[in-house]
């Protein structure tokens, strides 16, 4: 449940719709292998499910020189691509800070011989791109502090452990540091809140409120103390979900990179994902992870192109969209986005003609969101004593305009009605 009402300050979260996810740290130098064998986990779990020792894993500080690191390229990147925020795990469960860190030496700057913060770097180039800077941050998993949760191979006395001082000395003050060092931050995107206690759960929402009242949080931070739900990782929700909501989710298998995976979506499913998403009133919070020497996968640069062109000419379809309508039957065309007096039917499946049931509404206008010269003639049929709900015929042009997606515009009077199936 959420305890905190977001109000004004989610607005350009609604706006948003699309944001870039990155996983970053000293496991893209293992890039899924270690001691030359496979390791079978997403790459950024490669400490725990390989049991790496805490002495031994420290040691990729050593070697972590990310000399092709460019804040702009990515924040361009993500630009392209038609997102509107970046979230970076400035910290993942590995306990490795990415940025300047006055509270642990296991951080970027102090322990590996690149010694610049990526999220300085960052926080200036969103800053000129307009992007929102965001952070991922562990807060609970940490497998480099004794005292936090995950480490059980190098801390296997549970019962000595104790939470409280890892988020005294570590936790909390490194939440301080992302909280001040680097100016306005859009979210906080706290992960696997797994059994922290509800007063934990508040100290981690509390700093935030303190330092940066309009900073939202995701609901991974445990306990209902959240702005907005994050939902499983990849897991699309199976209807329509009147919530503030957000997708994690990856372009091949794993988040953090891996040499191995070349499990790539392509530029149309990523596509019909982003529109079934926003369709159903989400954002899609999309994932690269950069190899060790800060370059993007060219396969993930290439695949949020080709994202971007089409949301580039599409865009009125996408940013700002809210939640629904569920149409009474499913849409063996498409997918459909909303805003109040537009429906945006998004064609993928490409025919000169189908029937859409259910809307009540007259349409006043209809015509292609790429080429508004091109006129749609819609024919709708009212209910009547044969026909227990409103239809509409569609009559689009022969030919396909856009591969992927074409989208067509629906303006329609009043407020939104849609029958249902009745019984
Ligand atoms: C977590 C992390 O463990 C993982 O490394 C990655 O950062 C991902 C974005 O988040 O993994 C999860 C967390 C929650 C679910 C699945 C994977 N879940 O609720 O389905």
């Amino acid at each position: 449940m959420k305890k905190h009402a977001g109000q004004d300050k989610l607005a350009w979260w609604r706006e948003a719709k699309f944001g870039l996810f990155i996983h970053w740290g000293l496991y893209a130098l293992a890039a899924g292998n270690w001691k030359g064998q496979e390791v079978q986990s997403v790459g950024e779990w490669i400490m725990k499910r390989a049991a790496i020792p805490v002495r031994e894993y420290e040691l990729l500080a050593g070697q972590f020189n990310p000399v092709k690191f460019n804040a702009k390229e990515w924040v361009d990147l993500a630009v392209a691509a038609g997102m509107k925020y970046i979230v970076i795990t400035a910290k993942h469960h590995d306990g490795f800070a990415m940025f300047r860190s006055a509270c642990s030496g296991y951080n970027i700057v102090d322990a590996t011989p690149y010694r610049r913060d990526p999220m300085a770097e960052l926080a200036e180039a969103c800053g000129r791109g307009g992007i929102k800077l965001c952070f991922y941050y562990s807060h609970f998993q940490d497998w480099h502090h004794p005292d936090a949760f995950g480490n059980d191979w190098d801390y296997p006395d549970a019962a000595g452990k104790d939470f409280d001082r890892y988020i005294r000395e570590k936790a909390l003050p490194q939440m301080r540091e992302l909280l001040t060092q680097y100016g306005p931050i859009g979210l906080i995107w706290y992960d696997t809140p797994g059994e922290i206690t509800e007063e934990q759960s508040r100290q981690f929402a509390s700093v935030i409120r303190e330092l940066q009242p309009d900073c939202l949080i995701n609901s991974r931070v445990g306990h209902g103390f959240y702005d907005y739900i994050s939902t499983g990782d990849n897991a699309v929700p199976a209807r329509v979900f009147e919530a503030d909501w957000e997708i994690p989710a990856t372009l091949n298998h794993t988040w953090g990179f891996k040499e191995n995976d070349h499990n790539w979506k392509d530029a149309g499913e990523l596509i019909r994902l982003l529109v079934n998403i926003n369709g159903k009133g989400g954002n899609y919070l999309l994932n690269v992870g950069p190899r060790a020497d800060g370059t993007i996968p060219e396969p993930s640069v290439r695949l949020l192109q080709e994202v971007g062109r089409w949301v580039k000419t599409n865009g009125e379809a996408i940013y700002g969209t809210i939640a629904g309508p569920e149409f009474p039957y499913e849409l063996a065309w498409g997918d459909v986005t909303h805003k109040p007096g537009k429906l945006f039917l998004h064609i993928f499946n490409w025919r000169a003609a189908f029937v859409l049931f259910g809307l009540c509404n007259r349409v006043t206008r209809a015509y292609l969101l790429a080429d508004s010269n091109t006129h749609v003639t819609v024919v709708q049929h009212p209910t009547n004593a044969s026909q227990a709900m409103h239809r509409m015929q569609v009559y689009l042009p022969q030919v396909q305009p856009d591969p992927i997606a074409t989208v067509v515009v629906l303006e329609y009077e009043g407020e939104l009605a849609v029958d249902r199936l009745q019984a």
